[in-house]
């Protein structure tokens, strides 16, 4: 890479190194994440424009370039210790999307996130609306995985205006599907949360905690009533954060998370759990204001992919 600055030479997400469309054979041993863009956004019925959200996140990402010369090591000074996010990492670029096909993009997906997991890697999916989640898992193909799920919305709708494949969807079809075991659904408010929904997801088993209900402590108790090393798929739709902090999105809803509690719960989660894969959806950039919302997307996902780091003796974690 150009020495290390954030504004030289090809941006990759966190400068791992790129190698398009296909995932390297690991030399050895250990853990290895592969960034994959998803730049669709054909799910959403409202604000489009999280089709930018892949390029917008690796830019954005090249900021801590100056914190980490691989992009694997950093030093959290808050949990006073170096965290080490993998033993290697592969940027392989975006899938291609066919405007106007909707099964062939989520075939696309579906494949390249397979594809990762054939390689015993850790899938890192930088969207996209939120529809990109169903073709995600069927990649992912891990039916025993909990999905960790923060959203200000359910996304657990039948159809939408007769569709069953947009962005309100794909939690309800993922878990009928049988792509996932359990949903915990952390964050959620606002009035586009129908009741239908609440009671189709609850019926279905799966745990529901409001925004109001994570400043009270229940998705914490949520995550730490997983057993340890439950395997998990974490999705993190931006919009769980308030819309102040995060404004480039296409779904805002006021009264969302701050950053802080935000950072404690995927701490928790990458702690608890056996990481099978993420993703970071609906940072649009059109909407976005300095950035803002493309750096906290990739702060969020340095976040917990540094969260299996285990503890360190002086760790304070809000
Ligand atoms: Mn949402």
């Amino acid at each position: 890479m150009s020495g290390g600055l954030p504004f030289a030479g090809i941006a990759t997400f966190l400068g791992w190194p790129a190698s398009p469309g296909t995932v390297p054979p690991a030399e050895a041993d250990g853990r290895v994440l592969v960034a994959i863009g998803a730049p669709y956004d054909e799910g959403t019925p409202y604000r489009p424009g999280s089709r930018f959200g892949p390029a917008s996140l690796r830019q954005a990402s090249m900021r801590l370039r100056f914190a980490s010369a691989d992009g694997l090591h950093f030093f959290d000074l808050e949990r006073r210790r170096e965290v080490v996010l993998a033993d290697l990492a592969w940027d392989v670029g975006d899938v291609e999307i066919r405007p106007a096909d909707q099964a062939a993009s989520f075939a696309a997906i579906e494949a390249a996130v397979g594809a990762a997991r054939a390689a015993g890697a850790i899938p890192v999916l930088l969207g996209g609306d939120n529809s990109v989640t169903l073709p995600s898992l069927r990649g992912l193909g891990a039916p025993g995985a909990v999905v960790v799920q923060f959203d200000a919305h359910l996304d657990y709708g039948e159809s939408y205006f007769g569709s069953p494949d947009g962005n309100s969807t794909p939690l309800r079809r993922s878990r009928r599907e049988g792509l996932c075991s359990q949903v915990l659904q952390l964050g959620i408010r606002g009035y586009d949360n129908a009741a239908a929904s609440l009671a189709d997801s609850e019926a279905d088993g799966n745990v529901v905690v409001t925004a109001a209900g994570c400043r009270r402590g229940e998705a914490l108790r949520a995550i730490e009533a997983l057993p340890p090393g439950t395997p998990a798929y974490v999705s993190v739709d931006i919009d769980v954060v308030d819309p102040a902090v995060a404004p480039g999105t296409g779904y805002p809803e006021p009264g969302g998370l701050d950053y802080p509690l935000l950072r404690s719960l995927l701490l928790a989660v990458g702690a608890r759990c056996d990481l099978l894969g993420c993703e970071l959806v609906e940072v649009s950039p059109p909407h976005d204001a300095n950035e803002v919302t493309a750096l906290l997307g990739t702060q969020l996902l340095l976040d917990l992919l540094g969260a299996a780091t285990p503890p360190g003796p002086k760790e304070e974690v809000r």
